[in-house]
């Protein structure tokens, strides 16, 4: 079912004529869950900046010399035959342990952007029998797969899972893969090369070989409809999938269901909700044990059921106010030498902080889709999700190939994490500048975000203007996206990047429109941990950064229709974009905890607006 779709104020821009929904495959949604075997671990690794195994140096195919999938052993070709020549040998290059970027391989990579080649050989699992998959996490951001010296397939974006069938080239004993990964932005790109944020390059996260049936349940879709119902999408992919037996299971609920795949493998039913059930909130984040069967699969995953919508001004968590007690974060570990390797231990460390140091229930995943391990912590500890695409600052609006990766990495996104419980809100942007090419190419996202999920509420992190005659600051969100959305959401940096004093931040005006939520999704100033300055409190002390936070938290206070926030930012994140070479070195220092975790004054600030909210629930 698809949702009404938003009526456009007059005069907004529509949608661009939709080309039919991307949809990825293979999709093996909750691949995560399924039996495999783990690639990660020691890979060579050589860089390629030329990207001569991709092109030769007149842009012809590439030479045997110059290739780094070649399924050979390099140094015995040499020397059995004194014509043989070899410039690059993989398997006698330098080890790096996967995931994790390559720059924090060796020093010298600390600021490579290109092209790098990956290796290893794996052995295949003996007596093989049904499909196989190799299935990858993330790769930033272009990325290129051959198994045994044959290209299986390409993918383009950084931070969503791709997989190729391979069960054809698979061998007895070992097997050679060879990945390249090419991380260099372009205009053209999403994002684009212009962040504020380290563009960590390489295998960021686990590579698995995925066997399953030859019939198996490629998507899964286990929810809670708006009007409270058990709906279920299964989608099978193989040669029996038509016209096929499933059956879905909740043990704890009694649930047992069962029904017939159509000609295109799909099975769609909705049932009465287990009176038993026991809804996802963060104060119990109830999961269940969900399983579908499907002729020799067994598919299965952990889901949360819950309901969100809005009325009016409210955001309704299972059909009471909510009010989003949030922050956001990057996916960058923590530590003096982040590599963007999200192992459930430092995730934990992370959400752990909103959780129990903030007293949080909202935490904004910025700007990218995050781990599926982060996407699953929150769902176990109870937070709240705002998931995004790096639809960010200015990428190329009137390309049409920009406009079908940003829809492919959404769908990507939506489609493998669509079970889970603790996402509210897809953003489909972030700070982008207002012109009729980007209102087009925003709508066909929010289009799209609905066609694929209609029980969870579309955003963007928008702009105001400020009125440049005013004395004090008259904030206006005029973004003729908004209609468009169901929760509008404002960036303000008021007495960070603008000369307005923090006391005049309270009387601020904002002029927004009354009738729909609207969050904070960013304000936030730089602090270096450690460096206090009572007396002037100037930019960059952590006095500064608690009177910001005292101050814009007295301005929300006056907005009747903030329904949450998620300051800017969690912890100090790498930007190649922040060289103060006395406060930042590299880092964006907007955290409210250091790089090592260090809590900086403005923490406590916010910890105890969100403690004191908490026992107001619902209230603003
Ligand atoms: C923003 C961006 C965020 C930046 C932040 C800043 O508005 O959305 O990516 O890091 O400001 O620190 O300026």
């Amino acid at each position: 079912q698809q949702a009404s779709p938003p009526t456009p104020a007059s005069g907004a821009v529509q949608a661009l004529p939709n080309a039919p929904l991307p949809t990825p495959t293979p999709l093996l949604v909750a691949a995560d869950l399924r039996d495999g075997t783990d690639l990660s671990g020691p890979w060579h690794y050589s860089i390629d900046p030329f990207r001569s195994g991709i092109a030769g140096f007149h842009g012809e195919a590439p030479d045997s010399g110059q290739q780094r999938w070649r399924d050979v052993d390099v140094r015995q070709a040499m020397a059995s035959d004194s014509r043989t020549l070899y410039e690059f040998d993989l398997a006698r290059s330098p080890l790096a342990s996967l995931p994790s970027s390559w720059l924090t391989h060796a020093a010298e990579l600390r600021h490579y952007d290109g092209l790098m080649w990956y290796q290893r050989n794996f052995v295949a699992p003996a007596k093989r029998q049904g499909r196989y998959f190799l299935r990858f996490g993330a790769a930033n951001y272009a990325t290129r797969v051959y198994l045994n010296g044959q290209e299986v397939g390409r993918h383009e974006g950084g931070f969503t899972p791709f997989a190729f069938d391979v069960t054809r080239l698979l061998r007895d004993g070992s097997n050679q893969l060879t990945v390249g990964v090419d991380s260099q932005a372009t205009e053209a790109t999403v994002p684009p090369p212009v962040t504020d944020w380290e563009n960590y390059g390489g295998i960021t996260r686990a590579v698995r070989l995925i066997a399953t049936p030859d019939t198996y349940v490629d998507d899964a879709w286990v929810r809670l409809t708006r009007d409270g119902r058990l709906a279920a999408d299964v989608h099978l992919d193989g040669p029996q999938a038509a016209n096929r037996a499933v059956r879905l299971r909740i043990a704890a609920l009694g649930l047992d269901q069962t029904g017939r795949t159509d000609a295109a493998g799909n099975w769609r039913a909705t049932m009465a909700a287990p009176a038993a059930l026991v809804r996802w909130s963060p104060e119990r984040p109830q999961l269940y044990d969900v399983s579908v069967e499907a002729g020799a699969d067994r598919w299965r995953d952990r889901i949360g059921f819950r309901t969100i919508e809005v009325r009016g001004a409210d955001i309704l968590l299972n059909g009471r106010p909510v009010y989003l007690r949030g922050i956001s974060m990057h996916e960058e570990e923590l530590g003096a030498e982040p590599t963007r390797a999200m192992t459930p231990a430092a995730s934990r460390a992370l959400l752990s902080e909103i959780k129990d140091g903030l007293h949080g229930n909202f935490v904004r995943l910025a700007h990218y889709p995050h781990s599926e391990v982060t996407l699953r912590l929150a769902d176990e500890l109870g937070l709240i999700v705002w998931s995004e695409v790096p639809v960010y600052w200015r990428v190329a609006w009137g390309n049409p190939d920009t406009l079908k990766r940003a829809r492919t990495m959404l769908a990507e996104n939506i489609l493998r994490d669509r079970n889970r419980a603790a996402i509210a809100i897809w953003s489909v942007a972030n700070e982008t500048p207002v012109n009729d090419q980007r209102n087009a190419f925003l709508r066909t996202l929010v289009a799209d975000a609905r066609q694929m999920d209609d029980t969870r509420l579309v955003s963007a992190a928008l702009l105001v203007e400020r009125d440049r005659a005013a004395n004090h600051p008259v904030m206006t969100l005029a973004d003729p996206l908004a209609p468009a959305l169901d929760v509008l959401a404002i960036n303000t940096y008021n007495g960070w990047y603008t000369p307005d004093r923090l006391r005049d931040l309270p009387a601020s005006e904002w002029r927004v429109p009354a009738d729909k939520p609207l969050i904070f999704s960013e304000f936030g100033a730089d602090a270096r941990a450690g460096f206090h300055d009572p007396a002037n409190k100037q930019k960059f002390s952590e006095d500064y950064q608690a009177d910001y936070y005292r101050a814009t938290l007295a301005m929300a206070a006056r907005l009747p229709s903030l329904r949450g926030m998620s300051p800017w930012i969690l912890k100090d994140f790498r930007s190649p974009r922040r060289q103060n070479p006395d406060f930042q070195q590299g880092w964006n220092r907007k955290g409210l905890i250091s790089e090592t975790g260090e809590r900086k004054e403005a923490f406590g600030v916010l910890a105890d607006f969100y403690g004191t909210k908490r026992l107001d629930e619902g209230g603003v």
